[in-house]
């Protein structure tokens, strides 16, 4: 989580990443001047829409000050989306690759809805680039 100083800018670096499954990922913020959370987009988080793998277990951070972090572990293989809530507006959204396409249970991406806007929906990097790179900036 990173922010420019006076917050004009707001991003999660890597926006995109690939692990295997069962990897401990860390959030940390390193943003001084806001709190922000990684949220995955689920029913069970504010009543989203779907964006995980259908028998992952969703996650929200809650709100992370600045130098704060949580951690998570992704062990279904398949494609997580997921939001800072304060700023989804700003398109501060990221994804995770779980795994590569074809294994057990491997599920996503999912498709646009209205439940995203069309800028999240950009702000996003494809399972192709995500895979080919291993880490998306
Ligand atoms: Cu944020």
């Amino acid at each position: 989580m990173r922010g420019t100083s006076r917050g004009e800018r707001i991003w999660f670096t890597p926006v995109g990443l690939v692990v295997s499954p069962g990897t401990t990922l860390h959030f940390v913020n390193r943003d001084k001047g806001n709190s922000h959370t990684a949220t995955a987009y689920h029913p069970a988080n504010y009543d989203r829409l779907r964006r995980i793998p259908v028998n992952a277990e969703p996650w929200d951070t809650g709100f992370l000050l600045p130098g704060e972090s949580a951690e998570i572990v992704l062990k279904v293989p398949g494609v997580y989306d997921y939001y800072c809530i304060p700023h989804e507006m700003a398109a501060m959204v990221g994804r995770i690759v779980v795994g590569r396409p074809g294994e057990a249970g491997w599920e996503g991406p999912m498709p646009a809805s209205n439940d995203v806007t069309p800028e999240v929906m950009a702000a996003l990097p494809s399972v192709e680039d995500i895979l080919t790179r291993g880490r998306v900036k």
